[in-house]
């Protein structure tokens, strides 16, 4: 069996992506069926079946051949959920991913007021938003401030297969009952439950979302191109510029608007496609609705989105924004954020298949410590094991993890284990045994225990949709049985798609059966979801609690945010991956999922040095930055090649550590607010619409913008300037622009297009060493970019020990910095405590305070601290720059302090 594994994987090393390894629209029955529906499917709303109660209706809707119920219910802050069941007495019970959802069952509020006319039910919700159901033909459209939005069913394309009793021959042509791809056989004993319907979005030219794709951020219009496939995925070397399915899924999309975004949880884990369609409202279904509110008649951009799910509900949630922030908040009410990760999950993370025994870890981090290079995380891959039994090291190679990890941690440094879903078969392995004992390994359509072939050859797999399961896997992650780890050992959960090597489409059969009697094809695109959550749970248990555990997942779903990082998986050494990356990660932020990143340098292939560092240069704006590569590169520690290719990577790594402070606060209000560390220009300046589909540049919070490198030997980077009326300041030069705009910067190997928005104030370290706890609570610099009307600037910092969660008791610091003109003669630096409940005593200092945009000439400035004795200041300006920098003002960042500037 190990020969197949063998086999697959030089084949999968030596070309691009073979794509008949994947099915088409075309090749999956219930997607083909779905798509060629060009006429409306005919459900009407069966009137005397509609009841509305404080919070919620239902009701029956039917076709000519199948009665279905709706409920609507208005969940808060301006969201909306409807699901579409079968009626009463269904042959099988539908699976609901409910688990995504931070509450199962999120909390309804009151309607106030509902109203059932001839024709439609009106509904109004405690927010103000309306909801009518038009019952002939059956469609929920929703409005804004009296403005249609969004609409189900507009096109008339719902579509849902009952189950019904095997008929057999009847619907096999179409693959109803049984479907073969590439001579493997899906059973299917139940016949196909398929569900889908389309969703518009109105006024919306843009959709973005439903990750994860190598394609451009603004999602494209599907009519003459393959829809986009939702079906985690292990792909050798994906291609570009492609809809088919990758890693992860997750079925939320966004309609962006000026005033009015709206955005779509699909909640669904079953393989599903969408169909994109960008088109005008005033000419389609919903004209009527659209020119009624506006007196003149005009061209209303729609956008509309088709999901096809193969089982499981119709389970949509609409959130009704209207602004971007609100569009984030929402969703993260839905599917949580991602919890305040370690301090060192934000540094440089070293990793590469693999690093072969202890004595390769040891020169390759101690290779950083000569090099001045910082590093917090040193990662092991699978060839740590014995064997390809997880949970296990190398006897040979590995002899003494425990002095690894001490050696590492001795530097302030960790270690990443990799720890994959299949199971190494062998009657001696204890993980094999106690889940083969125990009942937790999944099932064949047979009801054996499911077998397929993975890295350690005959692989059986974890049934992580068992609670039992899920506990059982935790706790191996204990300290008595994961044997020789620390706190210090943090997890990396990959193939967890799940891949299986012989499997259709090299993963799991859809007729394997899973805990409560569900198939495969309910539960594929949670699988791993429930795998990474299972194992942060494990890692939180096994230090009672106390340390944050930083797990990395391939694959994954909605909520995966709240236990997992994720990154792009198996790219390539090219420049063309190293574009792709950017918008991959702008579609997962906006999906609600921050923690991410992609392989610098590329998975595949060698990079050339231009490359690299470029690909460093960007990484290190990005949320997980984390160098990787396949066995078979040349090996690509920052010091392996020439002098000025290291010294470009290492500048790379140090400023990323510089904007340690931004970055951790930013991961803090993530985890406030749903915001993203990595934003999309829509978030920031929604007025700027020539901004939204942007995908080479973005921001780093609301404060940073991040144009990297992108082509090979550029002479000169050009960067476009967002928003209206605001003003942008070259990081390096100071030099200010106004928005928008485009600006051309010469372009050198340490170049990274970075401009600091007018507004905002962000703190960096002054000095950097060579891990994030080595910076734990040293100095800071105070980076002030005055706003266009040179008045106002402000920003924030987060504090706390980095690693524990004394901050959940209070043990934090949250500040705001404020810089203010008060009048001609006058301005003003000041910092605020936030949030009272903050008692982290921090001694961190303002080393400096530079002021871009400082168009006064400053006589003279003095601080005051606690009392009213004011202390002068020195001061240096420069008045071709506007820029005035005061040293040692002598501030701490969590005592009060007011500097007053007198011009
Ligand atoms: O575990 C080996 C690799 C890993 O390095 C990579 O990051 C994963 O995406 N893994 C895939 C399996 C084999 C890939 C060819």
């Amino acid at each position: 069996m190990w020969r197949i594994a063998i086999a697959f994987l030089l084949f999968g090393s030596l070309c691009a992506v073979d794509r008949q390894n994947f099915k088409t629209c075309q090749q999956s029955g219930f997607c083909k069926r779905h798509r060629e529906i060009s006429k409306p499917t005919g459900y009407e709303v069966i009137s005397d079946s509609i009841k509305v109660n404080d919070t919620g209706l239902t009701a029956l809707i039917k076709n000519k051949e199948t009665t279905l119920t709706i409920s609507i219910v208005s969940l808060k802050d301006s969201t909306v959920r409807v699901v579409i069941d079968e009626n009463e007495g269904a042959l099988r019970k539908r699976y609901q991913p409910l688990d995504a959802l931070t509450e199962k069952e999120p909390a309804q509020t009151k309607f106030k007021k509902s109203k059932l006319e001839e024709g439609s039910t009106k509904l109004l919700t405690g927010d103000g938003n309306r909801i009518v159901l038009q019952h002939n033909p059956f469609r929920v459209d929703f409005y804004v401030k009296d403005k249609i939005v969004s609409s189900i069913n507009s096109k008339e394309t719902l579509h849902f297969e009952a189950f019904k009793k095997k008929v057999l021959l009847t619907d096999r042509e179409k693959g109803f009952w049984e479907e073969t791809f590439k001579d493997i056989k899906d059973t299917k004993p139940h016949g196909s439950s398929s569900v889908g319907v389309d969703i518009a979005f109105v006024g919306a030219k843009n959709l973005f979302g439903i990750p994860e794709h190598a394609e451009g951020y603004s999602l494209r219009d599907t009519r003459t191109y393959e829809p986009y496939r939702l079906y985690n995925l292990d792909v050798f070397e994906y291609e570009l510029n492609s809809p088919m399915a990758l890693y992860g899924s997750i079925p939320y999309l966004v309609g962006v608007h000026q005033k009015r975004s709206v955005g779509a949880l699909w909640l669904n884990a079953a393989e599903t496609w969408v169909d994109v369609e960008s088109t005008t409202a005033d000419k389609g279904n919903l004209a009527k609705e659209v020119l009624d509110a506006n007196t003149k008649p005009r061209e209303v951009p729609q956008s509309n989105a088709r999901f096809y799910s193969e089982s499981g509900l119709i389970d949509v949630f609409i959130t009704l924004g209207p602004q971007p922030n609100d569009i984030f908040r929402q969703l993260a009410a839905l599917t949580g954020v991602t919890p305040l990760p370690p301090a060192f999950a934000l540094g440089y993370h070293q990793s590469r298949w693999n690093y072969k025994n202890q004595k390769d870890v040891k020169e390759v981090h101690e290779g950083f410590v000569k090099n001045d290079i910082p590093l917090d995380v040193l990662w092991l891959d699978i060839e740590h094991t014995d064997q390809k039994a997880y949970f296990t090291f190398d006897k040979t190679e590995f002899a003494n993890p425990e002095d690894m990890i001490k050696d590492l941690a001795e530097k302030n440094r960790k270690l990443v284990t990799i720890v994959d879903p299949h199971i190494k078969k062998d009657a001696k392995y204890y993980i094999y045994k106690e889940a083969k004992k125990n009942k937790y390994l999944v099932k064949d359509a047979k009801g054996e225990n499911y077998e397929g072939n993975c890295w350690p050859g005959d692989s059986t797999y974890i049934d992580f949709l068992n609670p039992k399961a899920r506990q059982w896997w935790s706790e191996q992650f204990s300290f008595e049985k994961y044997k020789q780890t620390t706190n210090d050992v943090h997890i990396w959960n990959d193939m967890n798609e799940p891949s299986v090597f012989n499997g259709p489409e090299i993963t799991m059969h859809k007729d394997a059966k899973h805990h409560d009697g569900f198939e495969h094809r309910d539960v594929h695109n949670v699988y791993g979801f429930f795998q990474h959550s299972a194992t942060f749970n494990g890692l939180k248990a096994r230090s009672e609690n106390k340390v944050r555990p930083f797990v990395l997942s391939r694959s994954f779903f909605a909520g995966s945010q709240r236990t997992a990082a994720v990154w792009t998986g198996d790219n390539k050494a090219d420049w063309g991956h190293l574009k792709q990356s950017i918008p991959m990660l702008l579609s997962l932020s906006t999906a609600g999922l921050p923690f991410v990143g992609a392989d610098v340098g590329g998975f595949f292939g060698n990079p050339e040095e231009d490359l690299l560092v470029r690909w460093y240069q960007a990484g290190a704006f990005q949320p997980f930055f984390r160098g990787h590569s396949h066995q078979d590169t040349k090996r690509r520690e920052p010091w392996l090649f020439a002098d000025n290719t290291t010294d470009a990577i290492r500048n790379a790594i140090k400023t990323r550590y510089a904007f340690f402070p931004y970055w951790y606060t930013l991961f803090y209000e993530h985890s406030k607010t749903g915001k993203p560390v990595m934003r999309p220009f829509w978030l920031e300046f929604v007025e700027d619409e020539s901004s939204w589909d942007e995908d080479r540049q973005w921001m780093v919070g609301s404060g940073l913008l991040v144009k990297p490198v992108l082509e090979a030997d550029s002479k000169e980077l050009s960067i476009y300037l967002p928003g209206k009326r605001q003003v942008w300041y070259d990081w390096e030069t100071h030099k200010a622009r106004p928005s928008p705009g485009a600006v051309q910067i010469p372009v050198g190997l340490n170049t990274i297009g970075l401009y600091h928005r007018g507004g905002t104030i962000i703190p960096k370290l002054s000095e950097v060493q060579l891990t994030t706890k080595d910076n734990h609570e040293k100095p800071i610099v105070l980076y002030i970019a005055v706003n266009q009307k040179g008045d106002h600037a402000n920003g924030t910092i987060y504090l706390d020990d980095g690693e524990s969660y004394a901050y959940e008791n209070g043990d934090y610091a949250y500040w705001g910095f404020t810089f203010k003109k008060e009048h001609d003669y006058l301005h003003t630096i000041t910092n605020k405590n936030l949030d009272k409940k903050g008692k982290f005593d921090s001694d961190v200092f303002i080393e400096k305070i530079v002021i871009r945009g400082a168009k006064f000439y400053p006589r003279n400035a003095h601080i005051f601290l606690d009392d009213f004795s004011p202390e002068d200041l020195e001061f240096e300006f420069n008045r071709d720059n506007f820029i005035m920098e005061i040293a040692n003002p002598g501030a701490f960042v969590t005592r009060e302090f007011r500097i007053d500037i007198h011009s």
